[in-house]
């Protein structure tokens, strides 16, 4: 059992103590299993689950949970209980790890039945997180008290699941239809406030949560316990029920568990409560072992997996309030709200005062639009740009704790900065380079303490997307990593290390599926069959779509700067050449490998005669490529990269190659990427 401060003070006597007879006025205090323990004081119970570091309901959870509410129905010293958690937690939900491993009883609805069906008056006081099967139990509680700092949720979608404990026909009792629609086909958590507001809790506690929550189950000694299974479903208007389930279904496109939700929360209006939790466990166990759980758990402890740095263990980060930006263009104006978002104050530089008072505008204007679209208010917005200053001088960057470079890609102007700066800065401020493709290496050769540069390479729109690659040069200082990495998490990026390589992790993956793309146009697939397969798979946008997007002239430079150095045998596919040399830069330029008539992406015959002649040229016959061919020839191209990357040591993990893909490329989470896609195959291979 942890030693984190717990409301009993000391700990509990063990199951033997259970049965003592304990001295007067002394409370009595149970250890109903290795991670939950009671203590009954004037005739209420306090049951604590102490489970670290989550307090997940795990098999020894459960099992404790179910004794001390047996306990509590038995002991006519007991008239009441309430519930908590120790820590920072109430409980992080079923334990994810047991979901490799067959249903261990007790299983958590039995938990849940008892607790509500308990005589005696039982009150939740969610001293923090409860989520998925945590809030399960608290919505069997007879009443919900919350601390302010809490969070709520039925996040169970995101791990490829509903419910499985009774939560989608609970909530909907306590929040509607409508709004419980939302909330579980989303998975989305909220703060303690917000569930006040819905009806998930009761009232919010400010301070002593357990003293608010022992006097208000006092209060409820003697009165029926009030059943949230017993409750009726508020008759929503089924206009606001369609149009929640049509933005879940909408945005879920693919995904199994969310349509699942949907149906499940519907239900709650009209099937009968016992036989509507039966469909719903049923459905959580089928979804259990589904392909999108699977991909999706994996996706969960990617992330943890990635947090894991080696090196870093007793690490800590420089202190950083405030972060200059060299640079306003898009990529700048994306990072600064990025940074601006994290709680950061900005210095923004540009060349002139045109070009810096530019840069505000863009900035400015990306915080606007995330006002019209209700994703921060008008207030929020104020306040990052009181916190943003511009200047068209390094010289406003003399008392910056972390510099991010995001000016033109090119290695003499990116070390020419990086030398100004050092003559500018404090000797110990981080300069991070946003580079994509150069070397940040040469970068930090340029400067007097290499050990001071890191790479950052945010993905555009830098404001949006969650990725940021950490760059670990040859000389970057720990402390620099790790700074690097608490700044991106404080953007809300996730952070995934890697070495020095051409493109990095997600670029080197990207192009070689860029170029397992040409392959198959080669091969006898158009451009267009290409991105429709994958798109049909789960990608946002196929590789064809997305080079016109991002612009194909940077790409045409690399190759032809490595044109020397290639590897004659290898095989090269010429076809975006030839667009460039026919003036097809991309979208930006009205054309790429798609025509834009009104900005409309539309295929172009042109193209498929371009690429037809270079087939020609090759004296290639061409031949129909199926669907299934594209993806798992693509799918492969990306595993194949990745798996060079891991043993080169660029990628510390192939987990964190999938997750770079994911969260940096588009690729469907719920689809696990393609290292683990690939790692499924080879399981499922029979055996040489
Ligand atoms: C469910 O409940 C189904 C039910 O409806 C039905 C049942 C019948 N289990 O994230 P952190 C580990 S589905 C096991 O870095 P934070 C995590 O792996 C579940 N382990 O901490 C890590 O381990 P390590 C619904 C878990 O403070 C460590 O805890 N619940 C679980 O930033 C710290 O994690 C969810 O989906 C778990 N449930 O955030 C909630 N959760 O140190 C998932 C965490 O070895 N969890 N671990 O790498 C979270 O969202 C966050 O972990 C939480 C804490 C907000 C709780």
């Amino acid at each position: 059992m942890s030693d984190r401060s717990s409301a009993t003070g000391s700990r509990a006597a063990g199951p033997t103590g259970a049965g003592a007879t304990p001295p007067a006025a002394q409370p009595q205090r149970f250890a109903f299993s290795a991670t939950v323990i009671g203590e009954v004081d004037a005739g209420v119970m306090l049951v604590l689950i102490d489970n670290p570091p989550v307090n997940a309901a795990s098999a020894s959870v459960r099992t404790g949970l179910l004794a001390a509410i047996g306990r509590a129905a038995a002991d006519p010293d007991v008239v009441a209980v309430v519930l908590s958690g120790t820590g920072k937690t109430f409980v992080g939900g079923a334990d994810i790890r047991e979901f490799n491993l067959p249903p261990e009883p007790p299983l958590l609805p039995e938990v849940v039945a008892a607790i509500e069906d308990c005589a005696k008056p039982i009150v939740a006081a969610l001293n923090g997180v409860a989520l998925g099967g945590g809030l399960e139990i608290a919505l069997a509680c007879h009443a919900r008290l919350a601390a302010p700092g809490a969070k709520l949720g039925l996040p169970e979608v995101k791990l490829g699941l509903v419910p499985g404990a009774g939560g989608t026909q609970r909530l909907p009792r306590l929040v509607g239809v409508a709004a419980a629609i939302d909330l579980i086909g989303s998975g989305r958590i909220v703060d303690a406030g917000t569930a006040e507001r819905l009806g998930i809790v009761d009232r919010i506690v400010a301070s002593d949560l357990v003293g608010a929550a022992t006097a208000t189950v006092r209060a409820l000694v003697g009165t029926v316990p009030r059943r949230t299974s017993d409750l009726p479903v508020a008759a929503d208007d089924p206009a606001e029920i369609d149009a929640a389930a049509a933005k879940v279904l909408a945005r879920s496109r693919g995904q199994q568990a969310p349509a699942e939700a949907v149906r499940l929360v519907r239900a709650a209006a009209d099937v009968p409560f016992a036989d509507a939790v039966a469909d719903e466990r049923a459905t959580f166990l089928a979804l259990r072992n589904s392909d999108e759980a699977a991909a999706l758990r994996h996706v969960f402890f990617a992330e943890r997996a990635a947090a894991k740095v080696y090196g870093l263990d007793d690490v800590a980060a420089l202190p950083v309030a405030t972060i200059g930006i060299v640079g306003l263009g898009l990529m700048g104006s994306g990072i600064a709200v990025a940074a601006l978002d994290g709680g950061f104050a900005v210095v923004g530089v540009e060349t002139s005062a045109a070009a810096a008072e530019a840069g505000r505008a863009r900035i400015a204007g990306l915080l606007d639009k995330s006002v019209a679209s209700g994703r921060s208010s008008a207030a929020d917005r104020d306040a990052r740009l009181a916190r943003l200053t511009i200047s068209d001088g390094l010289a406003a960057l003399a008392g910056i704790d972390l510099v991010i470079e995001a000016v033109f890609d090119d290695l003499d102007v990116k070390t020419r900065l990086f030398q100004s700066l050092q003559g500018v800065v404090r000797p110990n401020a981080v300069l991070a380079t946003n580079t994509s493709y150069l070397d940040p290496d040469r970068i930090a050769a340029a400067v007097d303490r290499p050990e001071r540069v890191v790479g950052l390479h945010f993905f555009s729109p830098a404001n949006v997307m969650r990725l940021a690659e950490i760059v670990r040069c040859a000389k970057t200082a720990p402390t620099v990593l790790a700074t690097a990495i608490s700044v991106a998490r404080a953007m809300g990026k996730l952070p995934i290390v890697c070495g020095v390589t051409e493109g990095f992790i997600g670029n080197r993956v990207f192009s070689a599926y860029r170029r397992a793309g040409e392959f198959l146009i080669e091969d006898g697939a158009s451009p267009y069959e290409v991105d429709a397969a994958i798109e049909a798979f789960g990608l946002a946008m196929g590789p064809f779509a997305v080079s016109d997007l991002a612009g194909l002239e940077i790409a045409w430079a690399l190759r032809k700067r490595q044109a020397a150095t290639r590897d004659a045998s290898e095989r090269y596919v010429d076809i975006a050449d030839r667009l460039c040399e026919a003036g097809r830069f991309g979208q930006r330029s009205g054309k790429g490998w798609y025509a834009y008539v009104d900005g409309k992406r539309q295929p172009d015959p042109e193209v498929l005669m371009i690429v037809a002649a270079a087939r020609a040229a090759k004296g290639v016959a061409s031949r129909p490529v199926a669907a299934e061919e594209i993806v798992e020839r693509l799918i492969a191209a990306m595993a194949d990269e990745g798996r060079m990357l891991v043993a080169a040591g660029i990628a510390a993990r192939s987990g964190d190659i999938d997750l770079v893909m994911i969260n940096g490329y588009g690729f469907p989470a719920h689809k696990g990427g393609p290292m683990f896609i690939a790692g499924r195959a080879q399981e499922a291979a029979p055996p040489h």
